[in-house]
C-alpha cells in the first residue's frame, strides 16, 4: 500500500515536471524557419520582410551584430508567438556571407541565420519570353529521371511507383539537364516546369484519386514555398539547370501557385496571421467556378466572393492576398525565386481567382527588379471575352491594370483541337483570332494545342497524325508565343489527367526504347518529330513568321490562308482541314508580293506557283499545308 502511495507521488511529481519544462520549452524563443532565407545586396526591395516560424516570440527584439544588415523597425510577433515579422535593410555595399539575427524575449534568446548575397548577374539572365520562342512544358516527374537516387527520398519514402499514375516516377531536374540537346535540336528556346515546389511528404489523405490517397508529383500543391522538392532535386541543382540551359539558348519558366496551399501546409493548423488564408479548415467558401461574374461590373456578391476565395475542390486552402502581410510574402517570393536562380519568366497558376489589386503590385515588384521579365497567366477559359479582362496595359472598370503581360490562349486552344483532332469546322480559328482586338496585346499570348490538364490531341476521337500535323503548322505560323507539351511531338497518348501526364518513353531507367534519339522513335514518330522540328527551325529562321503581321487572304469551312508581314517579307500560309483535296485561289496584293513573284513551298506539298494578277492558287492534298514564300 505505501509502495502504491510512492508510486503515484513519484508519477505525479514526473507529470508537473514534464509540464513546468515543457512549458519553459515553450516560452524559450525557438526558431524553425526564416523566410526568405537569404537576398542580395543592391535589390530594388529594401528593407525585406523576414517571416520567421517557430515559438516563443512574443515580444520579442531582434538585433543583428554584423556590417551591412540592420534592423528597420520594431519587429511584429502573432497572437501565438508562433511567427515573428522582421525588416532587414541591406546596404547596396554588404559584403556577401552569412548573417545572424539575435532574437531575445524576457525567457531566453536565440538565433536565425540569413544569407546576404551578391548583387546579382543580370546579362543573359531574367530575359522573359516573346514571340522570337518557341516553349515547351514540361511536367519535371514525368519527363526524364537524371539521377534514380533522389527516387524514394528518406523525407518521403515510399511515394515513388511508377506504376501508380498519382504517385512519383521518378523525373527530376538533372533530367531536364540531360536533354537540353533533345530540346535545342527540336527547336525549342524556352522551357516551361511545373512547379518545382516541396510538396507534401507523405500519401495525400484528403486528395483521393480513384478512392486512393494521391501525391504532389504535378507540383501544384506546396508545403513549402522556399525548397524544390527533394524528388526533383536541389536549389543548387535548380540553378545549375537555369545555367546549361542559359548556355544551349534556352530560357526558363517557372510555374508559380500563389492562390492556395497544399492541403498540408504548416500555415493550415498556425496561420502566420489570422487573416491569413480566406476562412479556415474547418469554416471557409467552396469555390463554386462561377468565373463569369469575375468581369461582370456588377457581380452578386456571394457568387463574387465565393469563387474568388473559396476553396478549389473545397480542400485547397485559399490565401488572402488582401493580408498585407501575405501579399508581401508572395511578392517576396517570387523575387527570391528569379533572382537567385536567374530565371526568365513565369507562368502563374490559377491567375483569374486572385485580385486583380493584388496583381498590379506583384507585377510592378516584379518589373521593378527585372524589366525584361515577362509573366503569362492562366485563366482557363474559352471565351475571349472573360479572357482578355485579365490582360494588363490598360486599366478595366475597377480601374485596376493588372500589368500582366500573357495569358495561355485557351481561346484558341478550343478550336484547334475542334478543327485538327475532330476534323470540324476550320473557320472556326479565324472567327476566334477575329476577337483579337479585345486583348491589349493578343501578339504576346501563348498559343496551345496541349497540356497538362487536358487529354492528349492524339487521344481526341478521330485524331490523326495529318491532324497533329496540321494543328502544329498552324501553332507555329500564327501570332502568339507557340507552347509546344512534352511528349506531343512523338504524339503520345492519354486521354484524361493524369494519363496525359505520361513518363517520355526513354526518360526513364529500364524502358524498353528511347524515343529522345531517332532510332528509337517508330517510323511515324520520327515522321512526326522531324515535321514538327523543320516547322521550329522555319519559325526561327524566318522573322515573319515571329513578329509579322498577321493577315487573312482565304476563309472557308475547311481552307484557311493567311499571311505574316514584316519589313516588306511576307510568308503565306495555305491550310487544307479537309478530307479532300483543294484548289483555292485568293487575292494577294502588292503589299504581300510583287506582280509575277513566284512562290515555293518550303513544306514540300505544294507546286511551285506564280502571283498574276494579284492572285494566287493553291492545290494542295487532303489534310495538308504549305508555306509559300517568294522563290
Ligand atoms: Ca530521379
Ligand atoms: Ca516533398
Ligand atoms: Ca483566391
Amino acid at each position: 500500500m505505501y509502495l502504491v502511495k510512492i508510486r503515484v507521488w513519484c508519477f505525479t511529481a514526473f507529470l508537473f515536471l514534464a509540464a513546468a519544462f515543457s512549458g519553459y520549452a515553450q516560452r524559450q524563443p525557438q526558431v524553425l524557419k526564416v523566410e526568405p532565407p537569404s537576398w542580395w545586396a543592391g535589390s530594388s526591395l529594401n528593407p525585406i520582410r523576414l517571416m520567421i516560424r517557430g515559438s516563443g516570440f512574443k515580444g520579442a527584439r531582434v538585433r543583428i551584430d554584423a556590417a551591412g544588415v540592420r534592423v528597420v523597425g520594431t519587429p511584429v510577433s502573432n497572437e501565438q508567438g508562433t511567427y515573428l515579422f522582421v525588416n532587414i535593410a541591406i546596404s547596396p555595399q554588404a559584403r556577401p556571407g552569412p548573417r545572424e539575427l539575435l532574437i531575445t524575449t524576457t525567457e531566453g534568446v536565440t538565433r536565425a541565420s540569413f544569407e546576404v548575397l551578391p548583387s546579382l548577374r543580370r546579362v543573359g539572365r531574367f530575359q522573359g519570353f516573346s514571340p522570337d520562342d518557341v516553349m515547351y512544358l514540361i511536367m519535371i516527374d514525368r519527363f526524364s529521371d537524371g539521377d534514380p537516387t533522389n527516387n524514394d527520398p528518406p523525407q518521403s519514402r515510399g511515394i515513388y511507383d511508377r506504376k501508380n499514375k498519382f504517385y512519383y516516377h521518378g523525373g527530376d531536374l538533372q533530367g531536364v539537364i540531360d536533354r537540353l540537346p533533345y530540346l535545342k535540336d527540336l527547336g525549342v528556346t524556352a522551357v516551361w516546369l511545373t512547379p518545382w515546389y516541396d510538396n507534401y511528404d507523405k500519401p495525400n489523405q484528403i486528395e483521393l484519386k480513384e478512392k486512393k490517397p494521391s501525391t504532389g508529383f504535378h507540383g501544384y500543391n506546396p508545403q513549402d514555398f522556399y525548397a524544390v522538392d527533394e524528388h526533383f532535386g536541389s536549389l543548387a541543382k535548380l540553378r545549375e539547370l537555369v545555367a546549361a540551359a542559359h548556355r544551349s539558348g534556352i530560357k526558363i519558366i517557372q510555374d508559380e501557385v500563389v492562390n492556395h496551399t497544399g492541403p498540408y501546409h504548416p500555415w493550415v493548423d498556425d496561420p502566420p496571421t489570422p487573416t491569413w488564408f480566406n476562412g479556415t479548415k474547418e469554416n471557409h467558401r467552396k469555390n463554386v467556378f462561377q468565373t463569369w461574374v469575375l468581369h461582370d461590373p456588377r457581380p452578386v456578391a456571394d457568387l463574387y466572393r465565393e469563387t474568388m476565395e473559396g476553396w478549389f475542390l473545397d480542400f485547397l486552402p485559399d490565401l488572402n492576398q488582401e493580408d498585407p502581410e501575405v501579399a508581401r510574402y508572395l511578392v517576396q517570393n517570387t523575387l527570391w525565386w528569379i533572382g537567385t536562380t536567374g530565371l526568365d519568366g513565369i507562368r502563374m497558376d490559377t491567375w483569374q481567382y486572385v485580385p486583380n489589386s493584388f496583381w498590379r503590385d506583384w507585377n510592378a515588384a516584379l518589373k521593378k527588379e527585372f524589366p525584361n521579365f515577362t509573366v503569362v497567366g492562366e485563366v482557363k477559359d474559352g471565351d475571349v471575352v472573360h479572357t482578355s479582362f485579365f490582360q494588363g496595359g490598360r486599366k478595366r472598370f475597377d480601374g485596376v491594370d493588372s500589368g500582366l503581360d500573357s495569358l495561355l490562349d485557351f481561346p484558341l486552344f478550343y478550336p484547334i483541337r475542334h478543327a485538327f483532332a475532330e476534323g470540324k469546322h476550320l473557320d472556326e480559328i479565324p472567327k476566334t483570332l477575329a476577337k483579337d482586338y479585345l486583348y491589349n496585346n493578343p501578339e504576346i499570348l501563348v498559343t496551345l494545342l496541349g497540356g497538362h490538364d487536358d487529354g492528349r490531341f492524339m487521344s481526341e476521337k478521330d485524331a490523326t497524325l495529318a491532324g497533329l500535323k496540321l494543328a502544329n503548322t498552324f501553332l507555329l505560323t500564327t501570332r502568339g508565343v507557340p507552347q509546344l507539351y512534352y511528349g506531343d511531338e512523338i504524339a503520345m497518348t492519354g486521354p484524361d489527367e493524369p494519363t496525359t501526364r505520361g513518363d517520355f518513353p526513354g526518360g526513364f531507367p529500364g524502358d524498353k526504347r528511347d524515343a529522345f534519339s531517332r532510332g528509337g522513335r517508330t517510323s511515324e514518330e520520327e515522321d512526326l518529330f522531324a515535321y514538327i522540328r523543320k516547322l521550329a527551325h522555319l519559325r526561327s529562321e524566318l522573322a515573319p513568321l515571329k513578329r509579322g503581321a498577321l493577315a487573312n487572304l482565304y476563309v472557308s469551312e475547311q481552307q484557311y490562308a493567311y499571311a505574316r508581314t514584316l519589313r516588306g517579307s511576307s510568308v503565306v500560309v495555305v491550310i487544307n482541314n479537309d478530307k479532300k483535296s483543294a484548289e483555292i485561289e485568293f487575292a494577294v496584293g502588292p503589299g504581300f508580293f510583287p506582280p509575277g513573284a513566284m512562290l515555293t513551298d518550303l513544306l514540300g506539298v505544294a507546286k511551285e506557283v506564280q502571283v498574276r494578277e494579284g492572285k494566287m492558287k493553291a492545290n494542295l492534298p487532303e489534310r495538308s499545308a504549305a508555306i509559300f514564300v517568294r522563290r
